[in-house]
């Protein structure tokens, strides 16, 4: 078993909706199980400015997959949930899932960096992942705790449970 990390992320087509049906979907992988659910959380877009605020999340779960096979789990959910890729980079989408971290693995292959090359930066991954993991520490041995330190909120704000 393998402890995985996925970001989600979505702000198109009612993006609390989608991040539902997406845990939904990763529930449903074959030998994969979630354990953790961060909250909700609004963001300001990343990239492009004229496009609407983003709702992401962070999902903690055990995998006996191995990661490319289960990155292409991850492209099947975002393509069945109206994700469409476009020329334009950081644009705006339906669905998004990032592996985060798959245990302490270092990959870095064409289709497959792991861990997240943008994590260390990202208040909309940083945040939801200390709600449910605030002792991680990167294979590089970068705490989760030092990153968040310096990391802005730049406006993140935790949704209310539903
Ligand atoms: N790929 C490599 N490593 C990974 C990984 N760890 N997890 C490859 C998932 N995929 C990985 O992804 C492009 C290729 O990355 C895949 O074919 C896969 O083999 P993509 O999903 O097609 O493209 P993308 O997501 O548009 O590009 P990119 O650069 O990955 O964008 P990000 O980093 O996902 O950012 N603003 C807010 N507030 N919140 C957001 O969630 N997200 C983005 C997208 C932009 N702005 C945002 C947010
Ligand atoms: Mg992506």
């Amino acid at each position: 078993m393998s402890r995985v990390f996925v970001g989600l992320g979505s702000n198109l087509a009612e993006p609390e909706q989608q991040i539902s049906n997406a845990l939904q979907a990763i529930e449903a992988i074959i030998d994969t199980h979630i354990s953790a659910t961060s909250s909700l959380y609004v963001s300001r877009p990343m990239g492009p400015q004229d496009q609407p605020s983003y709702v992401n999340a962070v999902v903690e779960l055990q995998t006996d997959l191995p990661p490319v096979k289960f990155l292409h789990c991850l492209q099947k959910i975002e393509l069945d949930h109206g994700r469409e890729r476009k020329a334009e980079r950081w644009g705006p989408r339906t669905l998004d899932l990032d592996i985060l971290l798959f245990s302490d693995q270092v990959i870095d292959s064409k289709e497959l960096t792991v861990p997240h090359y943008g994590m260390k930066q990202r208040e909309f991954v940083l945040y939801p992942l200390h709600e449910i993991a605030s002792d991680l520490t990167l294979p590089c041995g970068t705490k989760l705790t030092s990153m968040l330190n310096n990391c802005p909120l730049n406006g993140l704000e935790k949704l209310p449970y539903k």
